[in-house]
């Protein structure tokens, strides 16, 4: 593939994802006022705690002040959670399964990919770059029941870090799929190799991460929906081994159980196994 698309601004991924935040995400029962209240009291006195611990300053104040309107200004409060909360929320909601260990959704899935089957190919451009992935695996029960009715739904960044429907320039549904398993639950999928992910630096996060002194990197990685009629919808990414961001993933969302093992495959590409196993519901 030889076009250049330029980056995404943080502004215009920072909408897109607020945009199909509002749309999939917000049309949930009201929180008890005793369960704000409660939160709401603790997160505020964790910041007032930290204010006199560290003294905190009326010039930081102010910076903390400008940095938190710019982070709305710019629509970078879904990546700006999801990069540095989700993280926790996540372990807290999914402790008591049995089955895969999953991790964040991240800012970028987009509901009604279009459908595969087992051996197709995720939508893609010609000449597609990134190394070729054959990927098979299996979905099961926690108690070893094959899962006849499963899906697994596929979204990645390409081989330039980039997602489609929130970079410019790139198909609609450019690797994003959502595959059916066969009735023995068995999948296989043909992709190519996502490059790991730079978070937009040109806003407030990346502002934040400039001014701290981080970097802005997350492990190159494939994001799943696992879902299965009266099973625990799975949410994942799975990691390539040996990427220099395992250990340091911005968004704090690597797991030794989500990194694959690689072997040579066909095309010059890699064969990849992963099977999910999902908690009933
Ligand atoms: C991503 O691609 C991502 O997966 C997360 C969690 C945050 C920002 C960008
Ligand atoms: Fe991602």
């Amino acid at each position: 593939m030889t076009t250049i698309n330029p980056a995404p601004t943080a502004a215009d991924s920072g909408a897109r994802a607020t945009e199909r935040f509002a749309a999939d995400k917000t049309n949930v029962a009201d929180t008890p006022p005793e369960r704000v209240d409660l939160l709401a009291r603790e997160v505020l006195g964790a910041v007032h705690d930290t204010i006199r611990r560290h003294k905190l300053t009326y010039a930081e104040y102010n910076a903390l002040k400008a940095w938190l309107i710019g982070v709305g200004q710019g629509g970078e409060w879904p990546l700006f959670l999801d990069v540095w909360v989700e993280h926790v929320v996540e372990e807290v909601a999914t402790e008591h399964r049995h089955g895969n260990k999953g991790t964040i959704e991240g800012p970028y899935y987009v509901p009604g990919a279009p459908e595969r089957g087992v051996g197709d190919s995720v939508p893609m451009r010609d000449n597609e770059s990134g190394s070729p992935l054959v990927w098979t695996g299996r979905v099961t029960s926690t108690d070893g029941a094959a899962l006849s009715d499963a899906t697994i739904e596929l979204w990645h960044a390409d081989s330039d870090g980039l997602y489609s429907q929130f970079a410019p320039g790139i198909p609609e549904w450019n690797l994003r799929a959502a595959f059916h398993a066969d009735a023995d639950g068995r999948f296989e999928i043909h992709t190519v190799r996502p490059a790991p992910y730079q978070i937009p630096t040109d806003g407030a996060c990346g502002k934040l991460i400039a001014a701290a002194g981080w970097h802005a990197w997350r492990p190159a990685h494939l994001h799943v929906k696992v879902s299965a009629p009266g099973h625990e919808l799975l949410t994942a990414q799975l990691y390539f081994p040996n990427d220099e961001h395992n250990d340091d993933d911005i968004a704090s969302a690597v797991k030794p159980e989500l990194i694959l093992d690689p072997r040579p495959g066909p095309n010059g590409g890699e064969a990849i196994a992963y099977d999910f196993v999902l908690d009933r519901a």
